[in-house]
């Protein structure tokens, strides 16, 4: 079985690579990504030497590059979790976020019409669903929601899903969809939440709470979320959607509050910055459909997960602060200094 992991540079992807290696010892992972400002091949140090692994640098969008790619290796499996995921930089620059997740997800998908394929895989978010009331806390996502989207990143997400499911009604090709929460766990770039506040705690920075820090997600441990992905490329149905989440809501301004109190930092930190434009106030999943077809359970306790999180970066101080004093820093200046 050999599987073409996209994106598995970054975040999701990388802790996706790890488990297949370690559940599938059998299995081929290839792993496609362009490494972008997101991608870093010092995540993938562990496994470089694993004679099951192979690493390709390149665009899904480049055709020639993504097809070579699928005549030499001829992927039974392909799970694409290549994107730009940034919400706050697509409200600065959405094109490149068109571009990448819905054309790149186009690519990929005409490689698996020509070389064939038993399934291909979109790693979508709960975010096409658009965005919940906090005074309806009876209210979830179900699959059956309407897409709403609210951002240029979740509105390039939803185009993506639209066309996985059309290139399975039009063509016949054997697709699945995932829609997750919020992940949280090692590798996560620092430019998003949880991150981004350990970061800053540990280095005495102000913590930006966007608006009043009320806006709720339903976070889920990543381990959970590729345990989820590994079950429904094998078992789960050919064209259907599958809902991931961990039933963990909380509200932005008490996560920042438990990295301080983990980290033994002032609540002092916190600062109460410009709301982002557009921002969802509230995401919440109904696994059910996923629990009663596959048996998938999120199996990582919130204040478990946040513990080994936090202590992973403690221990991994490289990873992080060779990527905050690079580039990133210039970004971090745009982004936060007139907020
Ligand atoms: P990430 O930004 O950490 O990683 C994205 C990876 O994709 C990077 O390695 C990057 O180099 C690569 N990439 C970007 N553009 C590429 C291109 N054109 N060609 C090849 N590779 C490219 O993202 P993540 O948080 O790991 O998210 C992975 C996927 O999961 C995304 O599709 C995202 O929409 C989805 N998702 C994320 C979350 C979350 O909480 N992070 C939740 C639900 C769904
Ligand atoms: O500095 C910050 N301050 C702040 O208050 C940042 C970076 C975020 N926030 C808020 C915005 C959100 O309400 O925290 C919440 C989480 O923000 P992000 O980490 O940027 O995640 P979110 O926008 O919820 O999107 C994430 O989950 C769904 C991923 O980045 C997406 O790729 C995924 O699809």
């Amino acid at each position: 079985m050999t599987i073409i992991v996209t994106g598995g540079a970054g975040f999701i992807g990388s802790n996706f690579v790890f488990h297949m290696l370690d559940k599938h010892p059998d299995y081929r992972i290839v792993c496609l990504d362009k490494l972008t400002y997101a991608g870093n091949l010092s995540t993938l140090k562990s496994v470089m030497d694993n004679p099951n692994f192979r690493f390709v640098k390149a665009d899904i969008c480049d055709r020639d590059a993504v097809f070579a790619l699928f005549e030499e290796e001829k992927p039974d499996i392909v799970v694409n979790f290549a994107a730009e995921s940034h919400v706050d930089r697509s409200i600065e620059d959405p094109g490149i976020f068109l571009k990448t997740n819905i054309l790149g997800t186009q690519t990929l998908m005409d490689a698996c019409r020509k070389y064939g394929i038993q399934r291909y895989h979109q790693v979508s978010t709960d975010e096409v669903y658009g965005d919940l009331p906090l005074d309806r806390p009876d209210l979830f996502f179900t699959e059956e929601t309407p897409i709403h989207t609210s951002s240029p990143y979740s509105s390039s997400k939803a185009g993506a899903d639209l066309l996985v499911l059309a290139y399975h009604r039009t063509f016949g090709l054997p697709v699945t969809i995932s829609r997750c929460s919020n992940n949280y766990g090692p590798y996560h770039f620092p430019e998003k939440l949880i991150p981004l506040m350990i970061a800053n705690a540990l280095n005495d920075k102000p913590l930006p709470v966007y608006g009043k820090g009320e806006n709720v997600r339903d976070w889920l441990y990543v381990e959970d979320h590729c345990k989820a992905i590994d079950l429904i490329i094998h078992n789960g149905r050919v064209g259907e959607v599958y809902n991931i989440g961990g039933h963990n809501e909380m509200a932005n301004i008490d996560i920042v509050k438990i990295i301080c109190k983990e980290l033994n930092k002032p609540e002092s930190l916190i600062t109460y910055v410009a709301d982002r434009k557009g921002h969802d106030m509230r995401y919440a999943i109904d696994p059910t459909k996923i629990h009663n077809e596959l048996g998938w359970l999120p199996e990582t306790k919130f204040a478990d997960g946040i513990k080994k999180t936090i202590q992973w970066y403690l221990d991994n101080k490289e990873w992080w602060e060779e990527i905050i004093s690079g580039e990133y820093q210039a970004y971090y200046d745009k982004m936060y200094s007139n907020k």
